[in-house]
């Protein structure tokens, strides 16, 4: 059949010198489509005689194959170009180093609130909570605290604003955690075993002292707790808290409105070297406040005196925090400056929190 190699020489460039997918099947219509160069060539068969047609035949069918893997392996190529192309156009170096993360911290009052809670967990304490704003009878009348006491003067206390006309006494910023422990024997009655960790506000500002600060206080009551319990149950926390085999703690008798007896309690240490040890030493040093809660605030809290008594304490988490992790300066604390809080060894988390979750 005459020009089969011209044809086969026509297509078989085009089909190499074709950019696209659509340049291919336009070739591919040119050639075998139904109105195709090699379709008509196949109709003119049928008017040639049977020996010319088989070879003629035998030809064409080589071309048409031809053609058809010609246009196969170009598509292929084409498709193996652009996956190559795409590749390296979004290629990425993963041995690059990873971005930095910004890491938070735990903040050394929240750690030491923390350990505070599972000593005195372990000791069959439970974690009452309570309103930062406070009704006077909560903060002040109910803790035996009487209207010309000091505590309740302007300079003080922070009192919020009444509306005006409105004469009752304005609520308070509650000035110690003691009203949450009126409000747990109100609400659970006695036998009763609480600590009242939290947020107190005092008008109070200088090189140590802060207008809010943290506040631990505990509360245990029964039919037959005395000091010696109270006794013991600080000692026990303080062996605990500051990590040493043994400590020794001083009772000395003091005044508050809500207890009777009261005492304040030092325990024993040394300051060598601007360094401080506790359990040795010749010094006494003031942690915290406590003593036999007075019957008449067991009495306002709905506690019956003349079948419970117990004892109470109060002490400092921020003084606490700065004792144990050796942190100088109320600095550490402002704004969780993150240099001071790296600087007194407070690490990033472990796991950072980041909302929706990042895992590492
Ligand atoms: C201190 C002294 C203290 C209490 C707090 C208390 C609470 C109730 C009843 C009786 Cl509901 N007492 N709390 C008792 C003694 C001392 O705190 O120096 N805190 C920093």
């Amino acid at each position: 059949m005459d020009g089969l190699d011209a044809l086969k020489g026509k297509y078989l460039d085009g089909i190499a010198g074709a950019g696209d997918e659509a340049a291919l099947e336009e070739l591919r219509v040119a050639a075998l489509g139904k109105k195709g160069e090699i379709s008509l060539k196949m109709r003119e068969l049928g008017q040639m005689d049977p020996s010319a047609r088989q070879a003629a035949g035998a030809a064409l069918n080589r071309l048409k194959d031809e053609i058809d893997a010609a246009l196969r392996a170009r598509k292929a190529g084409l498709a193996d170009a652009a996956l190559d192309a795409r590749l390296k156009a979004e290629w990425l170096d993963v041995t690059l180093p990873g971005r930095p993360r910004r890491q938070g911290t735990i903040h050394p009052v929240s750690q030491v609130t923390e350990e505070v809670t599972a000593i005195f967990a372990d000791m069959g304490f439970a974690v009452a909570e309570g309103p930062q704003i406070e009704d006077d009878w909560h903060n002040f009348d109910a803790l035996n605290i009487p209207p010309e006491h000091p505590a309740r003067q302007e300079h003080d206390t922070f009192f919020m604003a009444r509306a005006e006309g409105d004469t009752r006494p304005p609520h308070v910023l509650r000035t110690h955690t003691s009203p949450v422990q009126i409000r747990a024997m109100a609400s659970q009655g006695a036998p009763i075993r609480v600590i009242a960790p939290g947020r107190v506000y005092r008008m109070d500002m200088d090189q140590t002292h802060t207008p809010m600060f943290h506040q631990v206080e505990g509360l245990a009551i029964d039919r037959d707790i005395s000091m010696a319990n109270l006794k013991w149950v600080l000692e026990e926390f303080c062996r605990s808290f500051f990590e040493v085999d043994s400590v020794e703690l001083r009772f000395r008798a003091s005044h508050f409105p809500f207890t009777e007896p009261s005492a304040e309690v030092d325990i024993r240490c040394s300051w060598e070297g601007g360094q401080l040890k506790i359990g040795e030493g010749d010094k006494w040093m003031e942690i915290l406040g406590s003593g036999m809660v007075h019957p008449k605030v067991l009495a306002a809290a709905g506690v019956d005196p003349t079948e419970w008594q117990g004892f109470a304490f109060g002490m400092g988490i921020d003084r606490l925090a700065m004792l144990k992790y050796g942190i100088p300066d109320l600095r550490a604390f402002f704004e969780s400056d993150l240099r001071w809080l790296r600087h007194y060894g407070f690490a990033a988390l472990d796991m950072p929190t980041v909302a929706g979750g990042l895992s590492r």
